[in-house]
């Protein structure tokens, strides 16, 4: 039985805004009802400097590919870059997926997680005191077929004991069809937490039930960002271009959330989901990005 059905039919217009006339109010409702916003020129002060440091960390993980150790989810180097195996034709036998960039290794990436008008959303979306989860994450798609992200719920890998956090996802380069654009499923996030299988690209939704034809492309320049809730399914297909399609993520969740259940594979989803109701939020702090922590023991402790 699909569980899609009832899902609204929306046009990228629909949840789309631009940063210079952003009204934080308006853009959480629209967030509120489709579980995606698409804010055109929100990243645009960080961009140029963020492409350059993001290939020049490209270029440093290819180099040290040689010295890769392998884990359940590819290999990974010194530089914390996760790789998967590469499509037959490809130069090497691993690509890269995952970028060791992040707010520890760049303060252009984490200047950006603190952009004024980024911060007004957040707020809006999640309340006053608002933390950062996870120190920024890029994924960078190599030219001629880089990887495919499969339509998924990041509820998958990180399910949280509250709202979740919410996701603002920014282009570096022009994206399109034909280099990787996000596709979202609008209004996906009212469903609860899908049943996930192990796919290429780790959990990922079966893909005859949501197939891509299912989800909504969103083009955009680099600098677009595009929101998402926990919940909220979306992926991207291969790069088919010529060269990288890489795109950065903030994540930002209400200072008291926290992750209840962690994953990357069905196997450790499996063993994860037992200890679900003892979990706490005990050393899951993030640095505050707006509001502040006060400390409450029911929740806290
Ligand atoms: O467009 C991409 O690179 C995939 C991003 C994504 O699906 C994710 O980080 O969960």
């Amino acid at each position: 039985m699909s569980v899609a059905l009832d899902l609204p039919q929306v046009s990228v217009e629909q949840i789309e805004i631009h940063a210079e006339d952003l009204d934080p109010a308006r853009a959480a409702k629209i967030y509120a009802e489709y579980g995606a916003l698409v804010v055109r020129g929100l990243m645009k002060p960080y961009v140029a400097k963020l492409r350059e440091e993001i290939e020049a960390c490209a270029q440093e993980s290819i180099a040290l590919l040689g010295e890769a150790k392998k884990i359940t989810e590819g290999w990974t180097t010194p530089n914390g870059t996760l790789f998967l195996p590469a499509p037959a034709h490809f130069k090497r036998q691993q690509q890269i997926m995952v970028l060791g960039f992040n707010y520890y290794t760049s303060a252009t990436f984490f200047r950006s997680a603190f952009d004024p008008k980024t911060v007004d959303l957040a707020r809006a979306v999640l309340g006053e005191n608002v933390e950062l989860f996870i120190n920024g994450q890029c994924l960078y798609k190599e030219p001629v077929g880089g990887h495919p992200k499969h339509l998924h719920q990041d509820a998958a890998y990180f399910e949280h004991r509250y709202e979740g956090p919410l996701a603002m996802l920014g282009y570096v380069v022009d994206t399109n069809l034909e280099n990787g654009a996000l596709h979202v499923v609008p209004g996906s996030h009212k469903l609860g937490v899908l049943k996930h299988v192990d796919t290429f690209s780790h959990l990922g939704l079966e893909h005859e039930e949501w197939p891509w034809e299912r989800a909504l492309p969103v083009c955009g320049k680099a600098g677009d960002a595009i929101f998402f809730h926990v919940k909220t399914i979306h992926g991207s297909k291969e790069n088919h271009s010529t060269s990288a399609r890489p795109v950065f993520i903030h994540r930002y969740r209400a200072a008291d959330d926290y992750v209840v259940v962690s994953a990357t594979t069905t196997d450790n989803r499996a063993e994860a989901e037992k200890k679900r109701d003892a979990v706490k939020k005990e050393n899951q702090r993030g640095l505050m990005v707006c509001g502040t922590r006060r400390y409450d023991a029911g929740r806290m402790a």
